[in-house]
């Protein structure tokens, strides 16, 4: 199939808004899928380009947060077909390297590797703007009316699963949930705090009430946010801004949490997190810091048995993971709806982006058609 013409939102540089503009979009190579992209989440790893923060490919489109409908397929594509509804995976995991042999997909060599060049697995992006490439973020290039990815970046899911709300679990839900279930695997009756209630740590919170915490202590420095938090299960909350978190943490679960989630990405929250958990407890870093950035913790508490992990994309397996939670969705035991705080066209993008860094939404989603 040839090329077809296509409304994107695309980053050039930092500090600028994206520009919306048409580019060229190149049909699915073997092994890859044309989508058309019902709506697409704007979580803050995108927001940390447009900031500066972290660097990507340029010219890229950004986006990774996103669901669609299948429109076409390339050669030897055998597990969707034109007609079914998608989730994408940003990380598009090969099955056969060392990582997902051991069941650990969202390592994937190949996988990272054309996540963070911003293309498919051979190393080139489809779009195009004047015949020169522009990148896709996290092979995906969600904030477009149509993009391709590779067979391995697309779920199935049930047809009648509302697409706006299926979007989510391509970032928010599956990184937030995952960290609790598939990282950390929290205990029934255990008790949990977690540093950064937006978008992702909402879904933190919600994973430890799925997985039956006791304590589940919300931090954020926004009241509204930590409204939602109530909703999303948390038993307790500490504005940060009026009081230091670590005290209150170590006040309402004496001795501290036996999980600490950090879902900002700063190396002081981090250490917040950190000094958190208990002896022994676990730390979860979920929150992309700055390029460059250190965090320096206590040597002594290491004797404590204390530990700190890192959780990337949740520790999805896309094809096991994406189904359940659709399924928790559908029985009304996963909240979604609460989560979509805004919708915008894609000539809104930049607003959206200013009211994610004014912090004045749990989740927007974009939808570019
Ligand atoms: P969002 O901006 O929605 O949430 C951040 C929250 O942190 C906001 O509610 C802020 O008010 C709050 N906050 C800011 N400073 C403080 C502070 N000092 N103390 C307490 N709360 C504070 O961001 P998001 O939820 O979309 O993303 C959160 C992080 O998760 C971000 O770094 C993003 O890049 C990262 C992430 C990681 C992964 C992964 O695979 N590990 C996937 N997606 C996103
Ligand atoms: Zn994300």
């Amino acid at each position: 199939m040839g090329k077809v013409q296509v409304k994107a939102a695309v980053f050039y540089r930092p500090h600028e808004p994206l520009a919306v503009q048409e580019l060229e979009l190149e049909g699915p190579r073997a092994g890859e899928v044309l989508v058309r992209i019902a709506a697409c989440g704007v979580c803050h790893s995108d927001l940390h380009f447009i900031d500066g923060l972290v660097p990507i490919a340029s010219p890229s489109v950004l986006g990774h947060e996103a669901a669609g409908v299948v429109e076409a397929v390339g050669a030897g594509v055998a597990s969707v077909q034109p007609g079914d509804h998608v989730v994408l995976s940003f990380i598009p995991s090969c099955g056969r390297c060392q990582y997902c042999v051991v069941g650990r997909p969202n390592l994937c060599t190949i996988g990272n590797r054309a996540m963070s060049r911003g293309t498919m697995l051979d190393g080139t992006p489809r779009f195009a703007r004047e015949g020169r490439p522009v990148y896709q973020m996290g092979s995906i290039g969600g904030f477009a009316s149509y993009t391709v990815v590779p067979e391995a970046g697309c779920v199935k899911i049930r047809g009648d699963m509302p697409l706006d709300r299926a979007a989510l679990l391509g970032c928010g839900v599956m990184t937030g949930v995952g960290a609790v279930i598939n990282t950390a695997r929290v205990q029934a009756g255990s008790d949990v705090a977690v540093v950064g209630c937006g978008g992702v740590g909402l879904n933190v919170v919600q994973g430890a009430a799925l997985a039956g915490a006791g304590r589940i202590i919300a931090i954020d420095v926004l009241a509204h946010k930590l409204e939602l938090a109530r909703q999303f299960g948390a038993t307790h909350t500490v504005d940060a801004s009026r009081e230091d978190p670590v005290e209150a943490v170590r006040r309402i679960s004496p001795g501290g949490v036996d999980y600490a989630f950090e879902v900002i990405g700063r190396p002081e929250t981090v250490r917040q997190a950190f000094d958190m958990a208990r002896r022994g407890g676990l730390t979860v870093v979920v929150g992309v810091p700055p390029a460059g950035a250190e965090v320096s913790l206590p040597a002594g508490a290491f004797l404590t048995e204390k530990t700190i992990t890192g959780s990337a994309y949740g520790g999805a397996r896309m094809p096991v993971d994406v189904p359940r939670l659709v399924e928790l969705y559908m029985s009304g035991r996963l909240k979604l709806d609460e989560l979509i705080s805004r919708v915008y066209p894609l000539e809104g993008i930049n607003d959206a982006f200013d009211a994610l860094r004014r912090g004045e939404v749990a989740r927007s989603i974009v939808t570019p058609l």
